[in-house]
């Protein structure tokens, strides 16, 4: 799995019709698509997904912010994926992004910063299972 990673595209980005320009930029950055599909998900499946950062206190807000809207989930492969992956979005607060990243261009907050992805393999392995099954990824 040391290809693979799994990224979302999140409910601003989503709601603001940045869909396609970053899907665009993932395949012009070399990644191979292999799972993606549009989730709306509940609250509950934030909570599970975001479960490591319950004693942060933002969790209730982010838990919110991620069942606001449809989200596009993704399991990406490339060499290095997560790293890789993580340089495309740039730094979790759009404001201290690197130019041409994702977050400098379509993150709005800290918060609402219109990407995710996984921070190693062995977190990019348990977030792409937690939404895709096997039958789903190509
Ligand atoms: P990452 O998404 O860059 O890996 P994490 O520290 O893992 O950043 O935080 C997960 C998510 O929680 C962030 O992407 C962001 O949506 C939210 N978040 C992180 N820190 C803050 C904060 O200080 N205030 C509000 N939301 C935050
Ligand atoms: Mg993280």
């Amino acid at each position: 799995m040391a290809n693979l990673t799994f990224g979302i595209i999140k409910p601003d980005a989503v709601r603001a019709g940045h869909t396609g320009s970053i899907i665009q930029r993932i395949l012009d950055t070399g990644f191979k698509i292999r799972g993606l599909k549009l989730i709306h998900m509940t609250r509950q499946q934030g909570e599970g997904f975001y479960a490591v950062h319950r004693e942060r206190p933002f969790f209730a807000g982010l838990v919110e912010f991620m069942s606001s809207g449809p989200c596009v989930v993704m399991a990406l492969e490339k060499e290095s994926a997560v790293k890789s992956w993580r340089d495309l979005m740039g730094a979790t607060d759009p404001a201290k992004a690197d130019e041409g990243t994702l977050r400098k261009e379509f993150g709005g907050s800290v918060g609402e910063n219109a990407v995710h992805g996984s921070d190693s393999d062995e977190n990019a392995a348990i977030e792409v299972s937690y939404f895709f099954s096997r039958l789903e990824l190509v």
